[in-house]
């Protein structure tokens, strides 16, 4: 049976080591687009600890054999069982060498995995198991081997032949064709493989190594696209030399391979020296890419660039460890985007995106641990828990252990374990072993899911001046795991008085007080911190730079918030305090619309907003952070039954309110930011645009925002500019808007990433009457249902993120859905399985609605033929 097949479970527990070494992989790749022929030669030796005989077990799926031949002797059927995606070779003798030959149809492969068409050219996605959808291999990630390969191809059409490691021979062949070969000198697994054939042009740089090194650094793109390879360039060089600087880790090969394109299913492939990625990550000109598109890039570019160590010279022993290569490479992505940019703010926007992604999931009906313990279709794990919950705890490890501690872990683990494909545990055991520390009661974030909840109180003795912070941990049984135990959780704490200076801290059984921060260690269900020689009651400032990814409850009132807001050292408190100010303030505003009560706007609220507004020292990205309400999915997280229609009521009257009181502060500030300089890329300026374009936003709930937002659209040199305009006539339902998208297709037409934004800013639109444009929008020429980055950009939008016009209270937005997850189900069953879980949430809403999603999950569940990948979503969701 095909493993992810629906029912089909994999347990961690059931691990097996594989009995062979494998001393390389020859394969002879005959590139065709209707026909690639794979020639593959294994060398097997049994690995000592082994009883001979044992078996050859491989996987394969979608292959025609050709032949295959053991020790130079042609196997029959009879000789070896091919059971769904496994073929078993039983009683292998102790060395044995394997040929296998193939035939694969590129053209015809609409997932996106294996080999497959890409416009004019080919290339390969192989993690998790698309190798063995090219040839017959034990693909499993603890299967390392050396890789030679020659690849042959019509020379017109597949002038560029690439694959892992040095370029070691070429030459030509008879009748137009041509032969490259590639030689990678480090063992890799099978999902790192990859090869691309076509006609791409080249962006070339150099990088020198720390220690010498001259690597050559290639991005391949469409010719057209050459001129829009600079960012990534630059971001790829940036990641190497802070890599070198931060981490100590070099590159290892001459050669640094990126090849951009359009039809991809993730962000991007971390290929040995060979990444494949999205062209959303690679591509970006000023007037084609906003400032978040440049930072996407750089982050995703370094992500890949960073795999080299962690996930590639290190990889993962099976796919329940996969946190391991993902959590600590995201953890590492994210300090290098901090380390660019304002590391305040990268901060905050990955906190926001772990609340609003990963707390639901953990909620939800997927919920599971960074590292599960079972699965049914491995890449239905791709998730916001494995990569931003995974780096979370990797960033628990660097704060308890300090950057000098961490990075002792680090050596150690590299010094263990290079050239192995190792676990979780061994990450953690190099990490407490270079630190002499017991980690084991840590190590518990990676086997419990679910999201703690802390709830703080205190108590303030005035007489004393004893200050009681009492915490409670709890986290909630989830869909996946009952019982629950208690966790360590670095506690960064500090105390403010009053008016916003920073108290100092001594606990009772300290001698002496200490100012700022104070890291404590929480481990118990409960426990308490008594703080004395305090002269007033403080205002706790709450688990600084967000040092557990917990839930806190402490109830503040709107003055203590107001002070952190003000005042605090740390800005994600600052940024949270305000968070949580507009969230009670939106909520409230809810309750009363659900009850037909008047809205109002709280005076608090207001008085921050100004505070904010009024700041000219802080960094603007950062106000512009402050600025930004709770999103309604967000606020929807907050309520037990959501309120669909309340939330969208409320989070606008707050919004317009907030726009109309403090109209001149906010057209003040977009003036002055509005400086009609040309554009440039620097940090700072995107963070003068991120501001002005937040009180742009602002500004369309008033009466001088039409005006503003069509004058920024004629004069924009940019697309982050071009967009708020646009956004902001689109939303307001401007009569501007429909002249404007419609300039825009025509300028933009024949550009797809560029016709993703379009599709975007129609799909986002709030209501009911959206689904009917998002259905007319498919048939669209640049739409195409076969193309996940169209998919994503319209119907993921739409789905996702258009809680109006999703939750339509007719079930419009739902059947709709429904008939795109079954449709691309037939095509790129990950995508489908992506787009299915926009029903995850479903039992959180009114009966009526929540009836209504239970019949599109039944109908999705009943279609013929579904996928592993989809039946694992729906069936959970339904459970
Ligand atoms: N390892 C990549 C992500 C990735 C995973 C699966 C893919 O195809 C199914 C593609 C990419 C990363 O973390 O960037
Ligand atoms: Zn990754």
């Amino acid at each position: 049976m095909k493993e992810g097949v629906a029912g089909k479970v994999i347990y961690r527990k059931n691990y097996l080591a594989y009995p062979w070494d494998i001393k390389q992989l020859n394969l002879h790749i005959a590139v065709g687009v209707e026909t690639t022929t794979v020639r593959a030669q294994m060398d097997f030796n049994l690995k000592s600890g082994f009883d001979s005989p044992q078996s050859i077990v491989l996987h394969g799926g979608d292959l025609q054999l050709l032949s295959i031949t053991l020790n130079d002797r042609r196997l029959s059927e009879a000789d070896y069982v091919i059971e769904g995606e496994t073929l078993t070779i039983a009683d292998a003798p102790a060395t044995s060498v394997l040929k296998t030959e193939v035939q694969i149809h590129p053209s015809k492969n609409f997932a996106l995995e294996g080999l497959y068409l890409s416009g004019e050219f080919l290339l390969t996605q192989c993690e998790a198991q698309g190798f063995r959808k090219i040839t017959w291999f034990p693909d499993r990630p603890d299967v390392m081997t050396t890789y030679r390969v020659t690849l042959e191809a019509d020379q017109l059409a597949f002038p560029v032949l690439l694959s892992n490691g040095n370029e070691v021979g070429r030459g030509e062949l008879p009748g137009g064709r041509h032969w490259v070969r590639w030689d990678d000198p480090f063992p890799k697994p099978s999902y790192l493989f990859a090869l691309v054939a076509g006609d791409l042009a080249l962006v070339e740089d150099r990088f020198t190594t720390r220690s010498g090194r001259e690597v050559s650094l290639r991005i391949y793109v469409e010719e057209e696209n050459l001129d829009r390879c600079e960012h990534a360039m630059e971001s790829l060089i940036n990641a190497m030399r802070w890599d070198e600087k931060r981490f100590n880790l070099e590159y290892d090969l001459n050669i640094y391979h990126i090849v951009a394109t359009n039809d991809f299913n993730m962000g991007a492939m971390e290929n040995k020296s060979l990444n494949i990625f999205n062209s959303k990550y690679v591509l970006a000109r000023p007037d084609t890419a906003t400032d978040a598109d440049y930072q996407g890039i750089e982050g995703v570019i370094g992500h890949e660039y960073f795999h080299n160590w962690t996930g590639n010279r290190v990889t993962c022993q099976d796919w329940f460890q996969l946190t391991l290569k993902e959590g600590l490479t995201v953890f590492r992505d994210e300090e290098f985007s901090a380390d660019m940019q304002s590391r305040a703010v990268k901060r905050i926007r990955v906190i926001r995106d772990l609340r609003s992604r990963q707390y639901p999931e953990d909620d939800g009906p997927m919920s599971h641990p960074i590292r599960p313990d079972q699965y049914s279709e491995i890449n239905n794990f791709y998730t916001a828990t494995i990569y931003q919950k995974g780096a979370t705890i990797i960033r628990m490890y660097h704060t308890l252990l300090g950057e000098d501690g961490f990075q002792k872990g680090m050596k150690l683990y590299f010094e263990r374990h290079d050239g192995q494909a190792v676990t979780c545990d061994d990450f953690l055991a190099a990490m407490a072993d270079a630190n002499d520390v017991n980690l084991d009661r840590f190590g518990r974030w990676y086997s419990q899911s679910g999201t703690p909840q802390v709830k703080v109180t205190d108590n303030y003795d005035s007489e004393t001046g004893t200050y009681t912070l009492k915490l409670e941990q709890h986290t909630a049984p989830t869909h996946d795991q009952q019982d629950k135990h208690s966790l360590v959780l670095p506690f960064a704490l500090g105390l403010l008085s009053e008016d916003g200076k920073e108290l100092p801290l001594q606990l009772e059984t300290e001698a002496s007080a200490t100012v700022g921060t104070r890291l404590l260690i929480i481990e118990k269900a409960q426990q308490e911190f008594i703080f004395i020689n305090l002269p007033e009651k403080p205002v706790p400032s709450l688990f600084r730079d967000f040092s557990a990814p917990v839930k806190v409850q402490y109830e503040y009132t709107q003055q203590q918030l107001a002070t952190l807001i003000a005042h605090d050292s740390d800005p994600f408190v600052r940024w949270d305090a305000a968070q949580q100010m507009a969230q009670t303030a939106i909520l409230e505003q809810c309750a009363n619309h659900r009850q037909d009560r008047e809205m109002s706007l709280d005076v608090s609220l207001l008085r921050a907003f100004e505070g904010v507004l009024s700041d000219r020292e802080a960094d603007p990205a950062l106000l512009a952070e402050a600025l930004v309400l709770p999103d309604e999915d967000y606020l929807a997280e907050q309520m037990d039954v959501v309120d669909v229609d309340g939330i969208h009521a409320a989070r606008n009257y707050i919004k317009s309110r907030l726009a109309n009181e403090l109209q001149e502060l906010f057209s003040e500030r977009y003036s002055d930011l509005n400086d009609a300089q040309a554009y440039r890329k620097s940090a700072a300026d995107m963070a003068r645009r991120s501001l002005k374009n937040i009180c742009l936003s602002y500004l369309m709930e008033t009466d001088v925002g039409e005006s503003l937002a069509s004058d920024q659209l004629g004069s924009s040199d940019n697309m982050t500019d071009t967009l708020a305009a646009i956004r902001g006539l689109v939303l307001m339902d401007s009569g501007l808007a429909e002249t404007a998208l419609s300039d825009f297709e025509i300028k933009w037409k024949d550009d797809a990433l560029v016709m993703d934004k379009w599709f975007i800013m129609q799909a986002i639109k709030p209501g009911r009457e959206t689904v009917v444009l998002v259905r007319k929008l498919m048939d669209h020429p640049a739409f195409s249902i076969q193309n996940p980055n169209k998919v994503r950009a319209l119907i993921g939008v739409f789905s996702m993120l258009n809680p109006t016009g999703f939750h339509a209270d007719n079930g419009s937005g739902y059947e709709f859905h429904a008939d795109r997850v079954i449709e691309l189900d037939a095509l790129n069953p990950q995508i489908a399985a992506r787009m299915a879980s926009a029903f995850n949430r479903w039992k959180r809403y009114d009966e009526g609605r929540k009836a209504l999603m239970k019949a599109q999950l039944q109908r999705i569940a009943s279609a013929e033929n579904l996928s592993g990948d989809v039946t694992e979503i729906i069936s959970n969701a339904l459970k």
